[in-house]
């Protein structure tokens, strides 16, 4: 035991009543609902770069936040850290955990010293994994932060860029699956653009159509059985991120021939920048079958930035749940609480202050998104308003054969003469806020 987290027990469920400030009061991971623990519906995870390996900067100012293992002996301050990350996934109970190669370890002078470090800290984890049960969400290779990735990573124009990031990507591959990780992430922080003067766009969407397909043939090669995902976002670090959004993924990964091989893990801050909702980005997801896994947080809506906060609204929360469950939930996927502290919370009990609140008020957001699926009231007024295409003569409308000349021959043999209803918006809003 380290004693960083000192005087902090395990936190418990006690019920909303309860003013223990580290106690969960709706988060109670064995309580069911619709025929699954919460644990089980949730998944949550703890990202690694934003509660370990994050020093508190900003544009303006550096490191605000002291952590034993921010000095000393790079690989001692990786092991105390991967101690202290071990500790605090257990007082939070939290079943998942995320990492980027470059949050756990060391980079080293050579690639090779670099996944050597990696290596090395995975073999502690492995250990950890066993002793402790905590599982492996995803893993993820960071190719933004060093500058050799400033003019992107697989879309590079320097090939040695490309060649590094598969090398560097296939070590991490070959790590989440030691690890039993399940899923791998790509998120293209680099893949996109800052001018188009001295950018070959149609070059760079190749290239990385071609670097995703040989992810994809690499996964299988090994056996990982996770998903691979691709998380969007519109812009930053990047100015034009290829990786817009959901529905910008898909196109991509259809054009490669890679829908049926790659899904999405789906940003709350990165919906909003997209000039999305979050249950707009997921219910795109379920409509085109890619709906993959979650990046749990809040974005400040007067910022234009990824402000990564904690989660505390529950009516946004329950609505997206809504979607989550309407699409029939999670199966590789989780919550991975992309969220970081502000930068003057500076001591450790903010950081599990941080994960409470977030997974209460995700917590929350089930209890009433699970009250309105079986009240049924929502899903009737939406069936409702599209009862008239269940009647044969409308479904043949969208049959293969029919055409433009039939149709019209109805409407004008028929008479057709459409009659607006009323589409109840805030009758619904007035109904959803029953729940939350
Ligand atoms: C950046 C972001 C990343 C990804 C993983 O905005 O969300 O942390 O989740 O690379
Ligand atoms: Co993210």
């Amino acid at each position: 035991m380290t004693d960083f987290f000192a005087g902090i027990d395990r936190v418990e469920y006690k019920g909303p009543d309860s003013d223990d400030p580290l106690a969960f009061r709706f988060y109670d991971a064995k309580r069911e609902i619709m025929g699954k623990t919460m644990e089980d519906h949730l998944r949550f995870a703890v990202a690694y770069w934003h509660s370990f390996a994050w020093p508190g900067g900003d544009p303006f100012g550096g490191q605000t936040f002291e952590r034993p293992w921010f000095h000393g002996d790079p690989m001692e301050a990786a092991k105390l850290k991967a101690d202290v990350a071990f500790e605090m996934f257990s007082i939070l109970n939290a079943p998942f955990f995320t990492f980027h190669d470059r949050d756990i370890a060391p980079e080293g002078d050579t690639l090779q010293e670099s996944n050597d470090n990696v290596s090395a800290i995975a073999d502690i984890f492995e250990r950890k994994i066993e002793e402790t049960g905590t599982r492996l969400l995803w893993g993820t290779a960071n190719m933004f932060t060093n500058r050799r990735f400033m003019a992107g990573a697989s879309t590079n124009p320097d090939p040695e860029v490309f060649a590094w990031c598969a090398a560097q990507v296939k070590h991490c591959m070959d790590v989440t699956h030691r690890l039993k990780g399940a899923n791998y992430v790509l998120w293209g922080g680099r893949e996109g653009y800052e001018t188009l003067l001295n950018t070959d766009m149609g070059r760079e969407l190749d290239q990385m159509g071609r670097f995703l397909s040989m992810v994809v043939d690499y996964k299988h090669k090994i056996g990982f059985e996770g998903a691979i995902l691709i998380e969007p976002k519109p812009q930053e670090p990047s100015k034009h991120q290829y990786d817009y959004d959901v529905a910008t993924v898909f196109g991509f990964l259809q054009r490669f021939g890679l829908e049926k091989e790659v899904k999405v893990n789906i940003e709350t801050g990165h919906s909003v920048l997209a000039g999305h909702t979050f249950e707009h980005e997921i219910e795109t997801a379920n409509a085109l079958g890619i709906f993959g896994s979650l990046d749990a947080n809040r974005n400040d809506y007067q910022s234009g930035w990824d402000t990564d906060q904690f989660p505390n609204n529950v009516p946004e929360t329950a609505v997206a749940m809504y979607y989550i469950l309407k699409g029939g939930g999670f199966t590789t996927g989780g919550f991975n609480f992309d969220s970081k502290l502000r930068r003057q919370s500076l001591d450790p009990v903010d950081l599990i202050a941080g994960h409470i609140g977030g997974m209460d008020v995700i917590a929350r957001g089930l209890i009433a998104a699970a009250a309105m699926i079986e009240d049924g009231g929502w899903a009737d007024f939406v069936k409702q308003r599209y009862a008239g295409w269940d009647k044969p003569e409308n479904q043949a409308m969208l049959a293969d054969g029919a055409d433009l000349e039939t149709i019209a021959a109805r409407v004008h043999s028929e008479g057709l003469d459409p009659q607006p209803v009323s589409g109840q918006q805030e009758r619904l809003e007035n109904w959803i806020n029953r729940f939350v």
